[in-house]
């Protein structure tokens, strides 16, 4: 029966990282994963971090089995850290799962939308998070595109993106990016997250909102202010969220799917689906990262030592789009890229086109996606010259 198959490609983000770890030039610059990198281009445990593991060390009593829904308190802290005192969180309408990673999440939400309606199509923007589209076809559901980045300005396609919104039908899900559009960078203003919640309501598509960087852009609570209106807009939304960036627990695989339905009794439905689901891929998610995120939110001083981190590495990053633009600038390159200061989090295109991002690969050992997209965190004090040296060459 295996002889039957046929080789797939790899995912190509992970393939870069496997090509970058073979390169043996000195000078290699990694701006392909979305991995934040410090100014020595280490992904350090947070300190936090090592503090509730210590803590967890000396106190956990057993390795038995959590239930379907994880660790409860890791759940309800979650709810808490993306909804604030929210309506719906007084009104006992969210359910959540802890899951195995934001892609983790997006699994589970992806089968239980088809258990909700097995023709539903999820709507994704153009461009979006190639895993999107494949974890949503895996669960057998139709995905369709809709407008959102603008190549050209280097902006949102906004009005074109409401139009086509306006003609999906009622029963459809629409994902949305809560902050820190992956790849582009690029978000809704508050203006524009009302227009989408009027809209939603409007039209009557249920919402899927992937939060993958809370604290990555503004702050956390700016960062999740599109998804609360929403939210208060809506009867239901599906949240999935992942602790893999803000709280720098990648390799734990620590994320959640929570579900906002139109009351209580309807959330125990929802959420009986839900655990079903969970149930039928792997039963139980593992226990870790969960008591982790939970210690460091259930105490003040790791809260406060974990928001001070998370304020370092939005910080730089911010510090490092202003980097890049200036020093683009500077060398004196035609094209204009004063708009990777305007976007938020590690993702921005380039806009240089394959032959240019091969030679930034071949010729400088600089590695970015086939996109053009780049983690602007790989970039450092130490390695900007040598990098916008290499783009205006490549630019000539
Ligand atoms: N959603 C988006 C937009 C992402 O960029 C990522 C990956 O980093 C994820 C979800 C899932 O992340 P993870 O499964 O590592 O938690
Ligand atoms: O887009 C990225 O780089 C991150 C990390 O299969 C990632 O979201 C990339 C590919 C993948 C899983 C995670």
């Amino acid at each position: 029966m295996f002889s039957e198959l046929k080789p797939l490609p790899t995912d190509p983000i992970l393939g870069l990282m496997a090509a970058f770890k073979q390169d043996t030039n000195p000078k290699k610059i990694d701006l392909g994963v979305g991995v934040y990198k410090d100014e020595q281009g280490n992904t350090p445990v947070l300190k936090a971090v090592k503090k509730a593991e210590a803590f967890r060390l000396e106190n956990e009593t057993s390795k038995s089995y959590i239930g379907l829904a994880g660790n409860l308190d890791y759940c309800q802290k979650m709810e808490n850290l993306l909804l604030g005192e929210h309506p719906a969180l007084l009104a006992n309408r969210v359910r959540t799962a802890q899951a195995p990673g934001g892609t983790g999440a997006l699994r589970v939400a992806a089968e239980f939308i088809k258990r909700c309606n097995k023709d539903a199509t999820v709507w994704v923007t153009t461009p979006t998070w190639a895993n999107h589209i494949s974890l949503f076809e895996a669960a057998g559901l139709t995905v369709k595109e809709y407008p959102y980045y603008d190549y050209e300005n280097k902006d949102l396609l906004f009005d074109d993106m409401i139009n086509t919104l306006k003609q999906v039908p009622k029963g459809d899900v629409v994902l949305f990016h809560a902050c820190c559009h992956n790849p582009s960078g690029m978000d809704l203003n508050a203006e524009q997250w009302s227009t989408v919640a009027d809209l939603a309501v409007e039209v009557g598509f249920t919402p899927l909102v992937d939060i993958a960087y809370q604290g990555f852009g503004s702050s956390l609570e700016e960062d999740a202010a599109g998804l609360r209106k929403l939210a208060a807009a809506v009867d239901e939304l599906i949240i999935c969220s992942s602790c893999s960036k803000n709280f720098g627990l990648y390799r734990e695989r620590i994320g959640a799917c929570s579900i906002i339905a139109k009351d209580a009794a309807t959330a125990d439905i929802s959420n009986s689906v839900l655990l079903s689901v969970v149930r039928s891929i792997y039963s139980m998610p593992p226990a870790h990262g969960a008591d982790i995120v939970s210690t460091i939110l259930g105490s003040t001083e790791l809260t406060q030592m974990w928001h001070d981190e998370l304020d370092e590495m939005r910080n730089r990053i911010n510090g490092l789009r202003t980097l890049i633009k200036e020093s683009l600038a500077a060398k004196g390159i035609e094209q204009d890229f004063s708009f990777i200061d305007r976007q938020n989090g590690m993702f921005s295109f380039l806009g240089i086109n394959k032959e240019q991002i091969e030679r930034l690969q071949k010729e400088y050992s600089i590695y970015i996606v086939g996109s053009s997209r780049v983690n602007v965190a790989g970039i450092s004090d130490a390695n900007i010259d040598y990098f916008a040296n290499a783009v205006a060459d490549v630019c000539k």
